[in-house]
Order: C-alpha cells, then sequence, then structure tokens
C-alpha cells in the first residue's frame, strides 16, 4: 500500500511553484491530498519550519506531513512523483521525449528570470500592458517557440511534468494582456483549459488575500 501524498502549497492565485506539482499530480490522476499555508499568516509561521525543509513550498510528503517523507523543490518532486508512480505517466515514456521533456522543466526552472520577475504570478489580476520590456519580450519568444513545436496535444504528447512547469506562464500571459499566435496560441489555450490547470485556476480566483510582494502594478491603498 503505497503511503498517502500531501502536498504543501500556497496561494493559488499566487504561488507558481506550488501550482507545478499541483496540476502535475490532478493532470495525471495521481490521489493527494493538499495543505495550504497561505503568505504572510501566522499559519505559515507555525507551521513552515514543521513541514518544509527548506522553508520554501511546494513540499510534498509521503504519509503523514511533518513525520513522513518529505521531498522539496518542484524538480525533485516531479522526479520522485516519477519514481514512486511509475505509470502515471509523469513524464514521457519515450527516452529521448522524456529528455526533451526534462530539458524544458529544467529551462523553466532555472530561467526565465526577466518574465517571473516583471510578470509575477497573478491569476486573478489583469494588468494589461505592464511588465513587458526587452528581457521580458526575449523569454517570451522563446517559450512561444516551443509551445509553437508542440508535438501532441501537449509539448510532449500526452500532459505531463513539462506541460505542467509552463502552466503558471499561461495564466501570466492572460493576466498582463500577452499575446501569443498561431500553435503556441492553441497550445496556451489547451494548457489552460487541461483539468488540472482549470482545477487550480477556478479556485485561485476565488481567493481574496492580497500578497503586496506580488502585487507591483496595484494601485497603493490612500
Ligand atoms: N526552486 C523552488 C522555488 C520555491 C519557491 O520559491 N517558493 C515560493 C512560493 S512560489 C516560496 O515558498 N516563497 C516563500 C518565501 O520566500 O518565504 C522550487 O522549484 O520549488
Amino acid at each position: 500500500m503505497d503511503a498517502p501524498l500531501t502536498l504543501i502549497i500556497a496561494n493559488k492565485n499566487y504561488s507558481s511553484w506550488s501550482m507545478r506539482p499541483w496540476v502535475l499530480l490532478r493532470g495525471r490522476g495521481i490521489p493527494f491530498g493538499e495543505r495550504m499555508l497561505k503568505f504572510e499568516t501566522k499559519e505559515w509561521g507555525e507551521n513552515i519550519g514543521r513541514l518544509s525543509p527548506s522553508g520554501l513550498v511546494p513540499v510534498l510528503w509521503e504519509g503523514e506531513p511533518g513525520t513522513g517523507f518529505a521531498t522539496w523543490d518542484t524538480l525533485a518532486i516531479a522526479e520522485r512523483l516519477h519514481d514512486i508512480r511509475p505509470g502515471a505517466g509523469v513524464w514521457p515514456t519515450e527516452a529521448r521525449k522524456r529528455a526533451r521533456a526534462r530539458s524544458a522543466a529544467a529551462e523553466m526552472h532555472s530561467g526565465f528570470r526577466a518574465l517571473r520577475g516583471a510578470m509575477p504570478m497573478n491569476i486573478r489580476g489583469r494588468y494589461l500592458g505592464k511588465g513587458m520590456n526587452d528581457e521580458v519580450a526575449k523569454d517570451i519568444a522563446r517559450i512561444s517557440a516551443l509551445w509553437a513545436a508542440a508535438d501532441g496535444p501537449f509539448l510532449f504528447g500526452e500532459f505531463c511534468a513539462a506541460d505542467a512547469f509552463y502552466a503558471p506562464v499561461a495564466t501570466r500571459l492572460v493576466t498582463y494582456g500577452v499575446e501569443v499566435s498561431g500553435a503556441a496560441r492553441d497550445y496556451q489555450q489547451r494548457l489552460l483549459a487541461s483539468p488540472g490547470v482549470a482545477a487550480w485556476s477556478a479556485d485561485a480566483v476565488k481567493e481574496t488575500e492580497t500578497v503586496a510582494m506580488d502585487e507591483p502594478y496595484a494601485t497603493p491603498p490612500r
């Protein structure tokens, strides 16, 4: 009997790193529970040290959160899921596709800093035209090329971890009113409509908390 899985996450509206393994688990139909520690709350302060070795989210727990087995950091979580749920399609079955999918996920994990910095994830927010500059445009051009080369309904056939890594970018383009075209746009729409991404986004728009650090374009209260 496999130990039950619990994913420690933060606010669905803002936490792009939490979103990635959550949509992967949901998108691949892997059962799991979630525990949300909202940013800037007493609950975060009281529990993050016990529930996250790195002090960051997401964290995947096998067994009881806090005493079971923890894997932290999104890339490591994807690899751990691939190990413990080998038939679940976390990565593509074909070795070269798997290598490409890992490359795409790693590129997201370590790159696109301009885009991530200037356009923080904010699923319910609308800041059309904000955040764009030359470096961001370069990141978007690279992502658009990657998406346009999708080899199936998703980047490498069926929805896998690589798609999960790009899900927060698909929502950012909506938030900041950036349009990609052609095959990249078709892929973005499929990604937004995929079951895990749609479910996460539906929860995100219901949240009401505001995290100032993730709202650089909000009008400050007077
Ligand atoms: N490299 C990490 C990044 C994790 C990360 O930065 N998480 C943010 C939330 S999206 C966090 O926990 N921030 C809380 C803090 O900085 O105190 C990963 O891939 O999981």
